[in-house]
């Protein structure tokens, strides 16, 4: 009887004292605030900060101007920030294979369920020192934007601002990429220090690129790919009760991405609107761009991540 009241004792203590303890994390977005690769974990944030009200409080920092985009990885890794929203493309100077990501389309209920998400939770783990939490836009792909009229998918004597998931393909069709984050694209645009750049379908219309873009080249192609990531000694400092509110808010996220569908439609409407043309060089040109695209860059991540790039290819299944 009395280990039975002792028991209850320490149980109420432990949840007193777990009610009492809100751990707050400090969060970045690689992205500007407000804008549409910031948007969803802004709402995210938000999902966390109700459902997990008295056990977890994310306090965020916001965009580029409190951490360089490039430099978002790295300040998690070293838990400068707790918690993070970036692309993979962003660092893959720690983690090579993430510039394999882009390469699986699939939905994330998908690489959850076939071992994907596991995998490359692991590769966080050991060189992000962090915990995946969560991967959005999987249905959203890239395009190369320009503001020259190409006559063919063929970039020579054109410089294209890049990030890595468009560096390879670039030079493949004989482009000179230029490396630079979002925040500096219209810059390079507008002082003909670029004749185009890589970006999705969606978002140019945030930060004022229409004003200076004339064409979208199709096909579309990659997968956008951007993560929520988290400290793994944070997230292991978590109790089972706050990791529950993270997992269940980061389900939640991923499923936002069916959203996408009708956001993409209209971004393609608006970039009409806006006089934005489309260079299409038919079914034939697309079907050789798209296999030289995923080629070159499968390629690439193989190179730079013997070990695991295959493991990863054979997850994305292409
Ligand atoms: O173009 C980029 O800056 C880039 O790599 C990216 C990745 C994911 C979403 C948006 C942009």
């Amino acid at each position: 009887m009395r280990h039975i009241l002792l028991a209850g004792l320490v149980a109420i203590l432990l949840d007193t004292t777990a009610a009492a303890q809100e751990t707050t994390l400090r969060a970045v977005s690689a992205f500007a605030e407000g804008t549409e690769f910031s948007k969803n974990f802004e709402r995210f944030i938000d999902k966390v900060n109700s459902d997990g009200k008295g056990l977890i409080k994310i306090n965020y920092i916001g965009g580029p101007r409190a951490v360089p985009p490039f430099e978002v990885g790295n300040a998690v890794r070293t838990r400068v920030v707790d918690m993070a929203n970036v692309t993979g493309a962003f660092y893959t100077n720690l983690m090579p294979e993430a510039d394999g990501f882009k390469l699986n389309g699939k939905p994330m209920s998908e690489q959850r369920a076939n071992g994907t998400w596991e995998f490359i939770n692991r590769l966080h783990n050991e060189k992000l020192n962090s915990q995946y939490l969560a991967r959005q836009f999987h249905n959203v792909p890239f395009h190369i934007y320009l503001i020259k009229k190409i006559d063919k998918i063929d970039f020579s004597g054109l410089k294209i601002r890049v990030t890595p998931v468009y560096k390879d393909v670039v030079e493949a069709f004989g482009g000179a990429p230029i490396t630079t984050p979002p925040g500096e694209v219209y810059t390079a645009l507008e002082r003909g220090v670029a004749d185009g750049y890589g970006w999705p379908i969606t978002g140019i219309f945030d930060l004022g690129w229409e004003k200076v873009t004339k064409f979208r080249m199709e096909p579309p192609f990659y997968s956008v790919e951007v993560n929520v990531l988290i400290n793994l000694d944070a997230w292991r400092s978590l109790n089972d009760a706050q990791r529950r509110v993270f997992n269940e808010a980061a389900l939640w996220l991923e499923g936002l991405d069916n959203e996408k569908v009708a956001v993409i439609k209209a971004e393609r409407e608006r970039q009409a609107a806006a006089s934005i043309q489309t260079l299409d060089f038919g079914p034939a040109a697309a079907k050789a761009f798209l296999d030289r695209a995923y080629d070159v860059a499968w390629q690439s991540v193989f190179k730079r991540a013997p070990e695991t790039g295959p493991k990863l290819r054979q997850l994305a299944g292409n």
